[in-house]
């Protein structure tokens, strides 16, 4: 197939290009690349070095024969969008180019303006991209199991079925986003749905959990073709962002009580739901949602487990229950379903300590390249 991949030299994105190319479909990158100016921004980096995505890009041809063409651009220049769908004709476009965080969504008006005014803009001219250029190509767009939030019921796959009144309905499940951020996902599902029911478009939403990890085979061959790995305050998430400070004999910073419950999957599951999604797409004017992750942990479980991993392996880790941040509910409820991407034969990559290991390991050998001042988080949601 034909593929697009928006955001293909982000975290997710890149191991996912790698992958799909393998596999031997023609993958097309596009990136504005303002993930890496946002490193500048911030005065941050990734804790594994990063070739340009130039030379990622020429070591995948030089190790496999396989073309990867790029585009740098942004989604919301929309005659730039125009001449990517006019020269690749996609049949499947794989949208993970937003602004992902939800602190830098909520560091002020100006973040906040931008994050909803990328992703909300950027994914309402893929959408017309789509109508227009390529009106059977199959939308894959990244969301998040945060559009949910926390509610006290169980989270069911985009839909609910409502009794009111003596009478049923299939409804959008409620949505409940805890930040500027998550509020984009709500809303560019909100304009998927209805581009599906108007101009018949066909999509899949993966209401993805938290990813943790780095590695693929893919991104293991060599290491030019390293993915990302973010640890700071803004960027860095859960798990991944514990494994860090485990390396540098940083305290483990877990948020208030720590009893927030999140969904999380391994990076090679990301690669994999999206091949899913590819090969089993959508029908004509389907807005199709999966949950896409595996597990889910509490916040303090995920603290105890690497402080545990890590002093197997000689490391010496505390665990500091420090003021949140976020304004979120620290101790609730918390049961999601996520049975439509194992019925298409996803196989969980499950959290073993061999797993967190792994992440760990390469934490320890890029350590020094941890700006320690960049650990602690400084966004407040308040
Ligand atoms: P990332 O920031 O590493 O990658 C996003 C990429 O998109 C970057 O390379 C960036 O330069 C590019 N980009 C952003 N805005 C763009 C625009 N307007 N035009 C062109 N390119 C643009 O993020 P990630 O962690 O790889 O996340 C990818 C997607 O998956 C996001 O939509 C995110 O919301 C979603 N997601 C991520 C996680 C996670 O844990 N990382 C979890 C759930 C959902
Ligand atoms: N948390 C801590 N300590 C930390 C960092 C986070 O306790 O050092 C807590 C937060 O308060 C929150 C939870 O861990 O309760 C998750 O925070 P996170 O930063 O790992 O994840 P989040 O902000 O939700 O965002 C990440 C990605 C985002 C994606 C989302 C999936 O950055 O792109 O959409 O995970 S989900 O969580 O399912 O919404």
């Amino acid at each position: 197939m034909r593929i697009i991949i928006a955001g293909g030299d982000g975290f997710c994105g890149w191991p996912t290009a790698l992958y799909l190319s393998k596999q031997g479909h023609e993958v097309t990158i596009v990136d504005n690349l303002v993930r890496r100016r946002m490193d500048e921004e911030l005065h941050s980096n990734s804790v594994t070095p990063l070739a340009t995505l130039e030379e990622r890009v020429a070591k995948w041809m030089e190790l496999t024969g396989k073309e990867i063409k790029t585009f740098i651009g942004d989604l919301n220049h929309y005659d730039f969008l125009c001449e990517v769908f006019r020269q690749t004709e996609p049949e499947v476009f794989v949208h993970f180019a937003e602004q992902r965080s939800a602190p830098y969504s909520m560091i002020d008006r100006e973040h906040a303006i931008y994050t909803q005014s990328n992703n909300v803009l950027g994914n309402l001219n893929v959408l017309y991209a789509i109508k227009e250029f390529g009106p059977e190509c199959h939308l894959i767009k990244l969301g998040t199991m945060g559009e949910y939030g926390a509610p006290n019921i169980d989270i069911e796959e985009g839909y609910i079925e409502i009794e009111h009144n003596g009478r049923k309905d299939r409804m959008p499940y409620p949505k409940q986003p805890g930040s500027f951020y998550h509020l984009t996902k709500v809303h560019d599902s909100h304009n998927i749905m209805f581009a599906c029911k108007i101009w018949g478009i066909r999509a899949t939403d993966l209401n993805q959990g938290i990813v943790y990890g780095l590695h693929t085979e893919e991104t293991e061959l060599d290491a030019v073709l390293n993915n990302r790995l973010d640890y700071d305050g803004v960027f860095g998430t859960a798990l991944n962002r514990f494994l860090i400070q485990a390396a540098i004999g940083h305290d483990l910073t877990v948020y208030g009580a720590g009893g927030q419950t999140r969904a999380f999957l391994n990076i090679k599951d990301t690669v994999r739901c999206v091949e899913i999604a590819a090969n089993n797409p959508a029908d004509k004017g389907e807005f199709r949602v999966f949950n896409q992750f595996t597990e889910y942990f509490s916040v303090k479980e995920l603290a105890e487990r690497t402080k545990r991993v890590a002093e197997e392996m000689g490391l010496s880790v505390g665990i500091s229950h420090i003021e949140n941040p976020r304004v979120e509910a620290e101790e609730h409820y918390y049961h999601a379903i996520n049975t439509n991407l194992r019925e298409l034969g996803l196989e969980p990559n499950l959290l073993t300590d061999n797993v967190l290991k792994g992440i760990l390991e390469v934490a320890l050998e890029n350590k020094d390249r941890v700006i320690k001042d960049n650990v602690l988080p400084k966004v407040s949601w308040r």
